[in-house]
């Protein structure tokens, strides 16, 4: 009846933006991340018998959040379990960075609540189930370079290289601010008035073919060059819908100016933004420090983590305040 589990961030380079399906939380069009190991989310699930209610906790702050006891429903319905859980989260990165932590948490918390329920699922229908709590944790249940494939009503996510080769993402904070319109109202708004939402889908999907290639062909650059354009789309289509989507601050553009300049000087680096005012850069390991000695001469150190390719979900022993507390 208790669990514990790790999962790790990601940064779509290919991104998700729009469902066909808002109940079971399925994608107008397929996407690909590359899973972080700096950042991450340790959940511990445990079902109780004295709780009125599920309880959750993140970063040891009482929660009151609805979506996490509904995806837990979903488990008590596969378990037969009839009782409420107490769930306690923790990200190893701030909670008010500005840093996507949906990803993770859901992935985690599906990751323990297989374990809790003893319902021992695979990778594959745990990610298709960690969709359902949100899209982008379909990702994370994997490690590397990790696509989200739809298939009728079937959609999970599917390891396509384990990135064990000179790749790295520079992630750059620079917001704080949590954002005035989520992701999830954002891609709908853009889905419903963006006049170029059919393009989006019409050519992130030739972006994810064309990516997944480079991918495999250890191609760098093909694969930076489709990385930014599919970001840059995405935000135009956030820019074109009525109310505009516009995420960036002054910052924003000052980076994208500035890995520009680091192209120019042959450190080739490119960059992704998501829903938020915060720049992502995309690079080769090897050259991660010294890009950000080039972005430390404007912004400072802490707002600066470097990430190398990170693994996928993982099942943690639970202490012994755990098991008798
Ligand atoms: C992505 N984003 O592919 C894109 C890029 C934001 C911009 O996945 O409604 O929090 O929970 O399925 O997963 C953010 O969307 O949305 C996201 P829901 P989610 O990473």
């Amino acid at each position: 009846m208790k669990g514990k589990a790790r999962a790790h961030s990601n940064i779509a380079l290919i991104k998700y933006w729009g469902k066909s399906d808002e109940e079971l939380n399925l994608p107008t069009s397929g996407s690909l991340s590359l899973t972080l190991d700096a950042l991450y989310t340790d959940t511990y699930v445990s079902f109780e018998d004295n709780l009125n209610d599920d309880v959750f906790y993140l970063n040891n702050v009482l929660q009151n959040n609805t979506r996490v006891s509904r995806f837990i429903d979903i488990f008590r319905k596969l378990s037969g379990i009839n009782k409420f859980a107490l769930v306690k989260s923790t990200n190893n990165f701030p909670t008010a960075s500005g840093l996507a932590s949906s990803a993770s948490g859901f992935a985690a918390l599906a990751g323990a609540l297989n374990v809790a329920t003893g319902l021992n699922l695979g990778k594959k229908e745990l990610s298709s189930i960690a969709r359902r709590g949100s899209g982008s944790a379909a990702r994370s249940i994997y490690g590397g370079f990790v696509e989200w494939i739809t298939k009728g009503k079937e959609s999970y996510g599917k390891m396509l290289d384990d990135a064990n080769w000179d790749i790295g993402m520079i992630i750059v904070v620079l917001s704080q601010k949590e954002k005035a319109i989520s992701s999830r109202e954002g891609m709908k708004i853009s889905k419903s008035t963006s006049p170029f939402y059919s393009k989006w889908v019409e050519t992130s999907k030739s972006d994810l073919k064309n990516i997944k290639e480079a991918i495999l062909k250890r191609d760098f650059e093909v694969m930076g060059d489709i990385t930014e354009r599919n970001s840059f789309l995405m935000h135009a289509i956030m820019i074109s819908s009525n109310p505009v989507l516009l995420y960036w601050e002054p910052d924003t553009l000052n980076v994208i100016q500035m890995v520009k300049e680091l192209r120019k000087d042959g450190i080739m680096c490119y960059l992704t933004i998501d829903a938020g005012a915060n720049v992502n850069i995309l690079c080769r390991l090897s050259q991660a420090n010294l890009i950000k000695s080039h972005l430390c001469k404007t912004f400072n150190e802490e707002s600066i983590i470097i990430s190398k390719p990170g693994s996928g979900i993982k099942t943690l022993n639970i202490s012994k305040d755990e098991l008798y507390g």
